[in-house]
């Protein structure tokens, strides 16, 4: 399989920067981010029509422009995990989770046994059709494949520290709306109890030896959450960058305020 390079990464200690794709879904977007200097980004299927066609191109065209693509599934449904796997993705994001258990369950939809119970369908666009024995491709999924569950509901909160200490969970992402909304201080993000959060988090994954972070289009929000510790950092979206860089050129050419 593709070398996981944000993996990597973190395995290193450093941090790593993203993005997410919800309405740019050409091929060339991978192109684009990877010039950026970005090193991942996920295809939203939470919240954004991609099939799975189109992710299987924006993953071809990820892989060859080396950056690591991941899907957000919609839901933790292993239909869902293994045909993101299967069409390229490098890892996936699962939203809404609650539990350790329910992070298990991820770990087993993603590796293939003995760690887990994903079948064997490697196509093309994870193998570059270059053959080879079965067992080594197989062992390199396992290895490269990246599993993120998301702290964003207030019964995962309460069991990060396990949810963190499963084996085969790579980084823990902190999804501020849905998690405030959880919380009952909806996009608060100045609350007490927001940071308090993600401090938990943050201690959570470091005590597991793996990362964690969020996504906002807020820099000095990412720089806090870094400043912190957090290592999962993902930028704003490819609409939040568009909608905000065609508001401040076109305010700057009018001389007006950005609407
Ligand atoms: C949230 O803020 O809830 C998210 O899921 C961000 O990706
Ligand atoms: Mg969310």
């Amino acid at each position: 399989m593709h070398p996981n390079t944000a993996k990597r990464k973190l395995r290193e200690g450093a941090c790593i920067y993203g993005t997410s794709l919800e309405d740019c879904l050409s091929p060339e977007m991978p192109v684009i981010l990877a010039a950026a200097g970005l090193d991942f980004f996920f295809i939203d299927t939470e919240h954004s029509p991609a099939g799975y066609g189109e992710i299987q191109a924006l993953c071809r065209s990820a892989h060859s422009a080396g950056i690591v693509p991941l899907v957000r599934v919609t839901e933790n449904q292993p239909h869902l995990i293994s045909r993101a796997l299967d069409v390229g993705a490098s890892g996936v994001i699962v939203p809404r989770l609650k539990s350790h258990e329910e992070a298990e369950a991820v770990v087993r939809c993603v590796k293939f046994p003995p760690l887990g119970k994903r079948g064997y369908g490697l196509r093309s666009v994870v193998t570059n059709l270059q053959g080879g024995p079965a067992q080594a491709a197989v062992e390199s999924c396992n290895q490269e494949t990246m599993v993120v569950p998301m702290i964003e509901t207030r019964e995962a909160l309460e069991d990060v520290e396990r949810i963190a200490a499963v084996e085969g969970v790579d980084a823990l992402f902190i999804g501020p709306y849905d998690l405030t909304l959880s919380l009952g201080i909806l996009e608060q993000f100045d609350h007490a109890q927001f940071w308090d959060a993600v401090d938990r988090v943050i201690r959570a994954a470091k005590a597991a030896g793996i990362a964690a972070g969020l996504q906002t289009g807020s820099i000095p929000m990412l720089q806090e959450v870094r400043k912190r510790g957090g290592r999962f950092l993902l930028y704003a979206s490819d609409v939040g960058v568009l909608l905000e860089g065609f508001r401040q050129g076109l305010a700057q050419l009018k001389g007006t305020q950005p609407s």
